[in-house]
């Protein structure tokens, strides 16, 4: 079969809605755009750790900080399963994370910011996770059957945080005068950087086009965002929390919360690492592999030792 042929044949098992396995013939191109998004989605679990974690040993009780401690736990695993999901593409676990640490692979704007007070725990639970699940949901839909089957277990796991993240804020919310400022100012914070993480406007999104032919992507940037909008300002309302945008309204005859400008010129300056917190995420995660060296000696040693 020719070069061409197989990419016809490849493109109807697609638009048949088949999954393909990593022993599937593929387009150089689907690999490339794969290996790109799983392992950029897999160290912003790894990095996403860091703002939260900062937290654990402030957590103002035992239940809270139990909660914090097995969800930031559980981030490490998401980012471990799209690790070795990515890994079936034929790329070392290795070179991704060199890629992470040289600064050719991005990861998730959204951890770029700092965590200021203890409602920002809570608020990245609602709407940090509560942004993943709906981006992830379809994820769990997508062409790639390693990618989509570890999106399974990740989107429930996420669905317990966002949960927890909720509890947190409405009980803050439902709390002191202090601690209803404090989860508001935390809201006014985290709001317009979680629309942030679906990525730019459709328009200015170079690799939606593809994604999408190739069932990669199921849905827009701007299509999901439109959708967590919808689904988190009834939310809000019900605890009594603001939502910082003066444009915010609803459209009875779309049915959908129409939502202002967001500032693209902050989201493209931290994505070329120039955020809040971008060089002290880099200085952390460059500390702890350096730190973890004796381990994969170790490891290795081991391996070599079992292998003869
Ligand atoms: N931040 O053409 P598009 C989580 C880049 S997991 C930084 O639209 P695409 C769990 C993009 O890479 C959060 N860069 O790109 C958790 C591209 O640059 P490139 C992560 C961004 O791939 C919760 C360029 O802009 N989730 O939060 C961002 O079609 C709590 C042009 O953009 C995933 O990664 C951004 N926000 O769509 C953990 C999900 N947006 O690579 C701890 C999987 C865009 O060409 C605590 N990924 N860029 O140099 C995706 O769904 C997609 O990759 C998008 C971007 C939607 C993120």
């Amino acid at each position: 079969m020719s070069e061409e042929e197989k990419l016809l044949e490849f493109e109807k098992r697609i638009e048949n809605g088949e999954v393909i396995e990593p022993k599937d013939w593929m387009p150089e191109r689907y690999r490339k755009q794969l290996i790109r998004m799983m392992s950029q989605h897999a160290h912003s679990e790894i990095i996403g750790m860091l703002p939260e974690g900062n937290w654990i040993t402030r957590a103002p009780n035992l239940r809270r900080k139990l909660g914090l401690l097995a969800k930031v736990q559980d981030e490490a695993g998401h980012g471990l399963y799209i690790y070795s999901a990515t890994e079936t593409l034929g790329v070392d676990r290795q070179e991704l994370n060199e890629q992470l640490l040289n600064g050719s692979a991005k990861y998730s704007s959204i951890f770029n910011y700092p965590t200021l007070s203890w409602a920002d725990i809570g608020v990245i639970g609602w709407l940090v996770d509560g942004a993943a699940i709906v981006n992830q949901t379809l994820l769990a839909k997508c062409s790639y059957g390693p990618y989509q089957r570890s999106m399974v277990r990740i989107c429930k796991e996420e669905n317990f945080h966002k949960k927890q993240g909720y509890e947190m804020v409405s009980t803050l919310a439902g709390g002191t005068k202090e601690q209803k400022e404090m989860v508001q100012d935390a809201v006014n914070r985290w709001w317009w950087q979680s629309l942030m993480m679906f990525g730019p406007s459709d328009k200015d999104s170079p690799n939606s086009a593809e994604l999408m032919r190739w069932k990669i992507k199921l849905k827009s940037n701007d299509e999901l965002r439109q959708r967590f909008v919808d689904l988190t300002v009834p939310q809000a309302r019900v605890i009594d929390i603001e939502i910082p945008d003066p444009d915010l309204k609803f459209n009875k005859e779309t049915g959908h919360w129409e939502f202002g400008e967001i500032n693209w010129d902050e989201f493209w300056s931290v994505v070329k690492g120039n955020g809040p917190m971008n060089k002290q995420r880099m200085a952390a995660r460059r500390k702890a592999h350096s730190k973890g060296a004796w381990v994969r000696e170790a490891a290795e040693a081991y391996a070599n030792k079992h292998k003869n």
